[in-house]
């Protein structure tokens, strides 16, 4: 008899960007949802709310709301968004220290049901959390990996495309490097209908994006005061789950360990890999010059002093 077993994805932390991915992976009818959090009641109302939507967008998934990770058993796809925001008064240690705890206890409690999952980590700091997932879950390196790359390339790619008055589709941009003051830019890489964006636009304008790019995140906190972007790091987030629910072999930039590749040993950073079910198929080594091979190797620098004071702060707990 034919099995009717569906393909599942645990999202793990119900909100801003928790929620809108469900609706994405559901909306887009990529798998079923188990939507989980520590707050009983809100990913059960979410995932209800979610289902009543579905007679008016036409699907069929089933989206299931729960605090407890036995629910979430056999998920082919975990993506953790649980986790603190930086507030006033919470200073960065604390802020590491606290979510380094909640990344560390959800996958544990995720890989407990889905020990053969591939792992998407969300939280922030982002490269450092990626980290401690994979450390935490014992998984081979090309099962875990961090989603930002993605979104910060469509931030540069939005402000490319409203540059040059161009759709964004026709834009292809590319970022390296951590999440974070330091990610890297690079637009002999960034294209608009093949053409390298510093054949477009004069170095002043480019600068001017690249930072606008790299304070993507902060100009939305400014606007919005309380809350941080989620709608677009969503869209992120689900473009990388269907590049592994349907074996695309997509290249994406995504948080990835690194043994060697640039250069770079033992860390988790932005790269181009491809992405397919079993995770990530292969990292591609882009040729860089010695300033953009600078640039990322400060940008990993500090993703590794980070995780060394998050292990520090761990250690101590
Ligand atoms: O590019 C990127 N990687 C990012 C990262 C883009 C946008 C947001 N980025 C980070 O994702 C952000 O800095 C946060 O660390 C996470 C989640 O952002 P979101 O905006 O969704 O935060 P919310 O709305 O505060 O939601 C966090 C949820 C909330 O419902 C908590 O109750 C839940 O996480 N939470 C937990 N769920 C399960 N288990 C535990 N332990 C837990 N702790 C908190």
């Amino acid at each position: 008899m034919a099995s009717c077993t569906q393909v599942q994805v645990t999202v793990i932390g119900a909100g801003n960007v928790g929620s809108s991915l469900a609706q994405r992976i559901a909306e887009k009818d990529l798998a079923d949802v188990v939507l989980l959090d520590v707050v009983s009641g809100r990913p059960q109302g979410l995932a209800l709310d979610l289902i009543e939507a579905r007679g008016i967008e036409r699907h069929n998934r089933k989206i299931s709301g729960t605090i407890d990770y036995t629910d979430t058993a056999n998920s082919s796809v975990v993506v953790i968004t649980a986790g603190l925001p930086r507030k006033p008064g919470l200073s960065r240690d604390d802020l590491l220290l606290t979510n380094a705890k909640i990344v560390r206890d959800t996958v544990r409690g995720a890989i407990a049901h889905s020990p053969d999952a591939v792992f998407v980590i969300v939280t922030n700091p982002l490269d450092v959390m990626t980290y401690l997932a994979w450390k935490t879950s014992g998984l081979p390196a090309h099962q875990v990996m961090g989603m930002a790359g993605v979104l910060d390339s469509a931030r540069f790619q939005t402000f490319i495309a409203m540059e040059l008055n161009v759709s964004a589709a026709d834009v292809h941009a590319t970022v390296l490097g951590g999440h974070g003051d330091l990610m890297v830019p690079l637009p002999r890489y960034s294209t608009v209908g093949g053409i390298p964006i510093t054949e477009l636009m004069d170095q002043a304008t480019l600068d001017r994006l690249i930072d606008r790019t790299r304070n993507g995140g902060a100009e939305i906190v400014e606007l919005m005061q309380t809350g941080s972007a989620f709608f677009a790091p969503a869209s992120s987030a689900a473009l990388m789950v269907e590049a592994i629910l349907h074996n695309q072999s997509r290249l994406l930039p995504v948080a990835a360990y690194l043994q060697g590749e640039y250069g770079l040993n033992d860390v988790f950073i932005g790269v181009p890999c491809r992405i397919g079910c079993q995770g990530i198929e292969n990292i591609l080594e882009m040729p860089l010059t010695e300033s953009e091979r600078e640039a990322l190797h400060r940008s990993a620098q500090s993703v590794r002093q980070n995780v060394d004071r998050a292990l520090e702060l761990l250690g101590n707990t």
